[in-house]
């Protein structure tokens, strides 16, 4: 048996039951085999595949918080801190009743890769709680945010561990997150979370970044293969932070965006998508998707899911884990669809992702083409230890440059490794590379 079929069925019989890490692994361990094989007994000796999937460290902790009739409530809190090698531990937390250990260190293998291909000093991690931040009261995610704080605040900081945003954490949960770490702290670390307010060191245009930078990347994408952004029909999944900023950048673009989804349903608008109003609905408001239909007469609001039956050119998943599957990508080839980026972690299923490759839809995998969140993020960690500000011109060009960077790096990876236009694999090349050499330099980690 070679060794990337060792290790994954190592970590098949470790995790038995944690099938979101074993699906991040196996995408990313079996696009691997030519570089894998080409160093196969110098990486056997370090066991870099045995370190590589296997988290440096994972804190889990009780997150006990008063709610607004005075009873005591519990959820879990986790930090799985994967790989410190390239940088300070960075990735956000997710606040969502789906959380568990499989979900966090899926996210936290994944973020390994999509730091590395960034290009900033930035290591792997993820973090958050089962808490469902629906239906709550602001001062019940005030009180939670800061019961999860007090344990988390042992284990991070802007040297050691710099978590941000992600599902269900925003700007107002970073707020109240930082507000109880400098309590305790009893200093002001800026760099010790990023995603904060504008007036407490967070950077211009980092609420934008996850969904602009997917916009770049697309762009450069769709430039490569001789295709315009600018005229196409886009279906977009979600309506949180990453698909409200990927939909306003696409619109800026010149692509018209017809789709997007909530937990609940999903909209239909064929006069494209109206950016203001969809921000009033969930950044404003924070109500249902019905409300968009109710206040947009050329929408439809359909409950369920749906996106991925819609006539699109370009497909872009910026909700959640595996929302994209077999079925929804045969649609999308049978409607003519020619690319899909990206904006979620993991979107598509392994079988969907083969489906969309083999039908010659051009496919970015999210470690790249979601990269520019946490690029941005990096951003705000420099511009926190120069104590100076960017305007949001410097910050939008350094993102833009990053996202180019990336999707070239990509693309060259999969040339050389006779693989062209295999994105899946050029990322997961690209971004291994440089975190192998850094692991094997610093041996005794
Ligand atoms: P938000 O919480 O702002 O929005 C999430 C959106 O997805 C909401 O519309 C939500 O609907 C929907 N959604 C979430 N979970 C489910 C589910 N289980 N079933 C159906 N719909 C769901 O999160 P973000 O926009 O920040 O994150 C979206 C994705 O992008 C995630 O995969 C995240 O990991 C990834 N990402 C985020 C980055 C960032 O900077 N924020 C950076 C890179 C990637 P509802 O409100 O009804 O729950
Ligand atoms: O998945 C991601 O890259 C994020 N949620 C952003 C992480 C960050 O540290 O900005």
């Amino acid at each position: 048996m070679g060794y990337i079929d060792e290790v994954l069925e190592l970590v098949a019989k470790q995790n038995p039951d944690q099938k979101e890490f074993q699906q991040a692994v196996k995408e990313v361990l079996q696009s691997l085999r030519p570089v894998i094989e080409e160093n196969e007994e110098s990486y056997r000796r370090e066991a870099l595949l045995e370190k590589m999937v296997t988290p440096e460290r994972i804190i889990m902790f009780r997150v006990p918080w008063l709610d607004d009739n005075g009873n005591m409530q519990i959820n879990t809190g986790y930090r799985v801190q994967f790989n410190g090698a390239i940088g300070p531990y960075k990735g956000g937390l997710r606040f969502h009743p789906s959380v568990n250990l499989s979900i966090m260190k899926f996210l936290s293998f994944e973020q390994c890769f999509k730091n590395s291909l960034t290009g900033l000093p930035m290591g792997g991690a993820k973090g958050g709680s089962d808490f469902d931040p629906k239906g709550k009261s602001d001062r019940e995610i005030l009180r939670f945010c800061q019961s999860f704080m007090t344990e988390l605040v042992k284990y991070i900081g802007p040297d050691t561990d710099v978590p941000a945003g992600d599902i269900g954490v925003g700007a107002r949960e970073i707020g109240y997150m930082y507000g109880q770490y400098r309590r305790i702290r009893g200093a002001y670390e800026g760099g010790a979370l990023t995603g904060k307010g504008l007036t407490y060191g967070g950077s211009l245009g980092r609420t934008q970044a996850t969904g602009y930078g997917l916009l770049y990347l697309t762009k450069e994408l769709l430039k490569a293969n001789g295709q315009d952004i600018a005229g196409k029909t886009v279906a977009v999944s979600g309506a949180g932070n990453v698909a409200i900023y990927a939909i306003e950048k696409a619109t800026t673009m010149g692509a018209k965006v017809v789709t997007c989804s909530d937990s609940t349903g999903w909209i239909y608008d064929p006069e494209g998508i109206d950016v203001e109003l969809l921000k009033d609905v969930k950044e404003v408001r924070r109500v249902r998707l019905d409300a968009y239909a109710a206040a947009r007469p050329s929408a439809q609001y359909k409950e369920g899911r749906g996106v991925w039956s819609v006539k699109c050119d370009v497909a872009l998943p910026c909700s959640t884990q595996n929302e994209l599957l077999l079925d929804d990508a045969k649609m999308l080839v049978a409607n003519g669809c020619i690319a899909v980026c990206e904006g979620a972690n993991m979107p598509t299923t392994l079988d969907a992702t083969h489906y969309l490759q083999e039908n010659g839809v051009l496919f970015c995998p999210g470690k790249a083409a979601n990269a520019g969140g946490v690029a941005c993020s990096g951003l705000e960690m420099s511009q926190n230890s120069q104590r100076l500000n960017w305007s949001v011109e410097e910050v939008d060009e350094k993102l833009q440059t990053i996202m180019v960077n990336i999707f070239k790096n990509l693309d060259q990876a999969a040339k050389d490794y006779g693989m062209a236009g295999n994105y899946v694999a050029g990322a997961n090349i690209a971004g291994f590379k440089k975190l192998a050499e850094a692991m094997i330099a610093q041996a005794s980690f």
